[in-house]
């Protein structure tokens, strides 16, 4: 099975923008960022993992070495243009506020009421949770709000909607699922960004044609005029088939999907686009650490209707695609076929 990419989408002549060595510390894969416009600049937290090499890896695929260990820290970069970009000279955390906190990962900047938003994952020996944390100048950050586990991918809508924050999330009910990893997208909503409830199921994995495994959020949504736009990612196991990876043992293509949501009422889907929005197809998307993954982080809403949607490439590089959002929203409102939740 191949999927394709919707026309309407153009990835850039410079992917990928961020990659290994660019970085002025340990650096091997450089992915899944958050973007947002702030201060007059572009600003990116991308994920970094570090402390092995490519070889290494391979060298324990192939049975040749042992396991080199994968450590992870968060790196900054700035930009004037959303397209070149300069990197931050040191690495930086969340607010790790006790030993549970193994690593912070895959983070998501919204940008509300003037103050920048971080959402992002959490490894603890006991499950992994979601994190929100707040920042003026990216140097100190205050935590907001910690979810229980296991849920990730948390995003944030830009404002209060109903005079509620409202946020995009992935819990993992594995024993409810009987052990399967399908598992859906979630909404709910607070009064102040700390305490969260609320919860209401948004997109299930039946409902998305391009996906036999999990979905999650993915970059923040945009206002439009015709609802909030927003991406997901969708995983497509291929079972049978192994797909390109340095560790190995990979089988899973993620996906990325678009829909829009009801401007008052977020919980509601109005339209899903029944194909892809893109799929990996480029080299720096099929071949890395983990190949046939495209993960959209971020998405920028510039002032000609134009979005820039950042998105990292086999668990490997950071990169870029732009598309119009009348294209994309045509491509959710045409041929609506969505399977009703019960
Ligand atoms: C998910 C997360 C992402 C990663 C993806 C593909 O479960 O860990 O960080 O990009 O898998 O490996």
């Amino acid at each position: 099975m191949r999927f394709a990419t919707l026309p309407a989408l153009t990835r850039h002549v410079k992917n990928p923008l961020i990659q290994a060595g660019m970085s002025p510390y340990p650096s091997t894969l450089t992915f899944n960022a958050g973007v947002a416009k702030y201060q007059g600049r572009y600003v990116m937290a991308f994920r970094n993992d570090y402390g092995f090499t490519q070889e290494e890896m391979i060298r324990f695929r192939d049975g040749k070495g042992s396991y080199p260990g994968v450590k992870t820290n968060l790196g900054l970069a700035f930009s004037q243009n959303g397209i070149d970009w300069e990197i931050s000279p040191k690495p930086f955390t969340p607010v790790f506020p006790n030993k549970e906190w193994k690593r912070a990962y895959d983070p998501r900047l919204t940008v509300i009421e003037g103050r920048c938003h971080i959402c992002f994952a959490v490894d603890t020996p006991h499950g992994i949770r979601g994190g929100i944390a707040v920042t003026e100048d990216f140097e100190k950050f205050k935590l907001v709000s910690m979810s229980v586990p296991d849920n990730r991918n948390m995003v944030l809508f830009p404002e209060k909607i109903g005079g509620r924050y409202m946020r995009l999330e992935r819990p993992f009910p594995v024993y409810g699922n009987g052990g399967e990893e399908k598992f859906d997208i979630w909404i709910s909503e607070s009064p102040d960004l700390e305490f969260w409830g609320n919860h209401n199921l948004l997109l299930a994995t039946e409902q998305v044609p391009f996906c036999n495994g999990k979905l999650g959020p993915a970059a923040p949504p945009v206002k439009t005029k015709a609802g909030w736009l927003t991406t997901f990612h969708a995983v497509w196991k291929h079972n049978n088939r192994q797909l390109p990876s340095w560790p190995g043992r990979w089988d899973k293509e993620y996906i990325a999907g678009v829909m829009l949501l009801d401007l008052e009422n977020p919980a509601k889907i109005l339209g899903l686009c029944e194909q892809p929005l893109f799929a990996a197809e480029a080299y720096y998307e099929l071949e890395g650490y983990r190949g046939s993954v495209v993960f959209p982080g971020g998405m920028i809403l510039e002032d000609d209707g134009q979005v820039k949607i950042y998105y990292g490439a086999a668990d490997t590089v950071e990169c870029l695609a732009t598309a119009h959002t009348d294209d994309l929203i045509e491509a959710c409102l045409r041929r609506q076929n969505l399977k009703l939740m019960p």
